[in-house]
C-alpha cells in the first residue's frame, strides 16, 4: 500500500534506533519510538471515525506527540489542519466551521472552552498536554499501524492563511507538495544524518513543520526540539548544533546578546533565514560577529519554499537567491502576466510540484490566484537579475509581518469598524526592531469612541499577535483622488511611532 508522503518520510525511519529528538528535559526520542508514537495515534484517530481525506484540527502545544499526530494523521490517510496556539475562540469557530474535521485536537487546558465547539461541529475531542487525553489513549494501542493508500495528489494537510479580504482560505497542500519541497532543500542544503538541528520555531506554519521538520525526517537528522524560542537556550545548544532555521527576529535577538560569539557558533555548518525579509544590515553584523554568512530564502505557505540562496556560491544580503530545482519563477507585469524584463518590478509567479492544490472550498479564490497556466500570484514584488537571482522589494498585498507571522490589515480593520464610534480605520504596519514590523491603526471615530472599548473587542476576537501597538486619532483618513486610502502617508506620518 503507498502512501507517499508518509513513506518517504516516516516509514523510512521505521528501524532507525537513531535519536529524532532532543528535549528541553533532557531525554531524548528515537526514530524508531517516534514511528511507533504515530501508529499508536493513528489508532486513535481511526477509532474515532477518521477516514481518508478527513481533517484533523490542531491548535496543541509544541509536544513529541504533536508532531507525531502530524505523522499519524497522514497514515491514517487524513489531513493535518495546524492552528497557531494563539487563535482566540472566534477564531477557531471559523477554522472549525470551515475544516467540518472529524477530530479536534487542543491544549488539555481549553477543553472546557472547546467541548461545546466539537460537538457543534460533530468533532470527536482529545487534548494534548498535562492530562492530555490523546497521550493517554495512545498508549493503550498497538505500535504497528496499517497505513492508509494515498497518492501524490491527495491532500496531506490544509494550512489556513489570512487574506486581503479578510476570510482565512484553506491552503491544500498535497502529498507532492511537502514530498517534493522537503527532497530539493535536503539536497540544496546538504542536510544529513549528521546534522542537529535547533528547532525554535513554532510547529503549525510552514517553516516549523515542513520546512525544519519534513527535512529532518527526509534526512533523518537529529532535532533539538526547543518548546519555544528562549535565547539562553540557544546559547547553551549552539556548540553541539550544526544546523538552525530562524525568523529575522531570532537573528536579531542573538546579535543583542553579547555572549553570542564566534566560538559558540564554531560547530555550526549552516544558518537560514526565511518567512520576513533579513536587513542587509542584520546579514552583514552577523557575518562579523561569527562568521557564518546567513542563508536567505524566500517561501509561502501556499507554495511552501520558493528561492534560496545557494549552500555553495555567493549568498548576497537582500536577496533570496534562485529558483528551487524544478520551480519556475518569473518576475511579471501584474496587470498582464507578461513577463518583464530583467531588472524591471514586477510580480513574481511561481509554478511547480510546490504549489498548492488550491483554497478549501473556495474556487473563485483560487482562480483568482493561480493562472490557467499553472503560476501561482504571490503578491510579491521582486526584480530578477540576469541569472535568475531574485531580490524581493515589496508587496503588492496589503500585509504586515511581524515577527515572521502574517497579519492582515483588512481582517483588524473589520473588527475595528464593527465598533460603536468608529467612523473608519486603516491598519498598516511600521518598522519595528525586533519584530521587522509592528502593527499601527489608524482611526476616525465619533465622540462616543473608546480606545479601550476597541482594544476589548480586539481582545476578543483577534489572536495577541494582530493587535494594534499603537492606536492614532485622526480627523480623516488621506485618501487620493480615487477615494483609496493612502496607506503609504500613514506609514511616512507614523514612521517613528514604534521607536
Ligand atoms: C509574540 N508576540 C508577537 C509576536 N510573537 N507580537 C507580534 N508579532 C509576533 N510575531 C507578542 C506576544 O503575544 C506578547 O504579547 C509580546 O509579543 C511579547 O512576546 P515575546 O515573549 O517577546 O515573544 P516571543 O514569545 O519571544 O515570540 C517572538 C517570536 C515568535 C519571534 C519568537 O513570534 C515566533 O516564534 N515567530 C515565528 C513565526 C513563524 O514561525 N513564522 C513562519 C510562518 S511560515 P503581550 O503584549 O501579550 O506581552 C511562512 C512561510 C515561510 O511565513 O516562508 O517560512
Ligand atoms: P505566509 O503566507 O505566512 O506563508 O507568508 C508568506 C510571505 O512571507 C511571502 O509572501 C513573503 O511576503 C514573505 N516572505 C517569506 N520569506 C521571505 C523572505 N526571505 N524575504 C521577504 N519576504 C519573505
Amino acid at each position: 500500500m503507498t502512501n507517499v508522503l508518509y513513506d518517504a518520510i516516516f516509514a523510512r525511519n521505521a528501524r532507525n534506533d537513531a535519536v529524532f529528538f532532543d528535549l528541553d528535559d533532557g531525554s531524548t526520542v528515537t526514530y524508531t519510538s517516534f514511528v511507533a508514537r504515530a501508529a499508536q495515534i493513528a489508532h486513535v484517530l481511526t477509532e474515532a471515525g477518521l477516514t481518508p481525506g478527513d481533517r484533523v484540527v490542531v491548535q496543541a502545544p509544541k509536544l513529541v506527540d504533536t508532531v507525531a499526530l502530524y505523522a499519524g494523521t497522514v497514515q491514517a490517510g487524513g489531513v493535518y489542519v495546524p492552528l497557531n496556539t494563539g487563535y482566540t475562540q472566534a477564531e477557531l469557530t471559523y477554522f472549525v466551521g470551515d475544516a467540518a474535521p472529524k477530530v479536534i485536537v487542543c491544549d488539555a487546558k481549553d477543553v472546557e472552552t472547546l467541548a461545546g465547539l466539537a460537538e457543534a461541529n460533530n468533532g470527536t475531542l482529545f487534548s494534548l498536554g498535562e492530562l492530555g487525553t490523546l497521550s493517554a489513549t495512545a498508549d493503550k494501542k498497538p505500535c504497528t499501524f496499517e497505513t492508509r493508500a494515498r497518492s501524490k495528489d491527495d491532500l496531506a494537510a490544509l494550512l489556513y492563511t489570512s487574506g486581503t479580504t479578510g476570510r482565512s482560505k484553506g491552503a491544500m497542500m498535497s502529498h507532492e507538495n511537502l514530498l517534493s519541497n522537503a527532497q530539493s532543500l535536503i539536497n540544496l542544503w546538504q542536510i544529513n544524518d549528521q546534522d542537529r538541528l535547533l528547532h525554535a520555531l513554532p510547529i503549525f506554519h510552514t517553516h516549523g513543520l515542513f520546512v525544519a521538520l519534513n527535512t529532518s525526517l527526509l534526512a533523518s537528522a537529529r532535532v533539538r526540539l526547543m518548546s519555544a524560542f528562549d535565547r539562553d537556550k540557544l546559547l547553551e545548544e549552539l556548540p553541539q548544533s550544526t544546523l538552525m532555521m530562524g525568523v529575522p527576529t531570532f537573528y536579531t535577538r542573538l546579535l543583542d546578546e553579547p555572549r553570542f560569539t564566534k566560538d559558540i557558533t564554531s560547530n555550526m555548518r549552516l544558518f537560514i533565514s526565511g518567512s520576513a525579509p533579513l536587513l542587509a544590515e542584520t546579514h552583514e553584523a552577523f557575518e562579523g560577529r561569527t562568521g557564518h554568512r546567513i542563508l536567505e530564502r524566500y517561501g509561502m505557505t501556499e507554495t511552501n519554499m520558493i528561492t534560496s540562496n545557494p549552500y555553495d556560491g555567493a549568498r548576497i544580503a537582500g536577496t533570496v537567491g534562485y529558483a528551487l530545482p524544478g520551480v519556475e519563477v518569473k518576475v511579471t507585469d501584474p496587470a498582464t502576466g507578461e513577463e518583464l524584463p530583467k531588472g524591471e518590478i514586477g510580480m513574481i509567479e511561481v509554478r511547480g510540484a510546490n504549489v498548492f492544490q488550491g483554497y478549501w472550498k473556495m474556487p473563485e479564490k483560487t482562480a483568482e490566484e493561480i493562472r490557467d497556466n499553472g503560476f501561482f500570484l504571490t503578491g510579491d514584488l521582486a526584480t530578477s537579475d540576469e541569472d535568475g537571482r531574485i531580490t524581493i522589494v515589496g508587496r503588492a498585498k496589503d500585509l504586515i509581518i511581524s515577527g515572521g507571522y502574517n497579519i492582515y490589515p483588512k481582517e483588524i480593520e473589520d473588527v475595528l469598524n464593527d465598533c460603536p464610534g468608529i467612523v473608519e480605520s486603516a491598519v498598516f504596519g511600521v518598522a519595528h526592531a525586533d519584530f521587522g514590523e509592528t502593527v499601527v491603526a489608524a482611526i476616525v471615530g465619533d465622540e462616543t469612541c473608546e480606545i479601550d472599548t476597541l482594544k476589548a473587542r480586539v481582545d476578543e476576537a483577534l489572536a495577541r499577535f494582530k493587535h494594534p501597538r499603537h492606536y492614532v486619532q485622526l480627523d480623516a483618513l488621506p485618501r487620493n483622488t480615487m477615494g483609496k486610502v493612502q496607506k503609504n502617508i500613514l506609514r511616512q506620518d507614523h514612521v517613528d511611532i514604534a521607536s
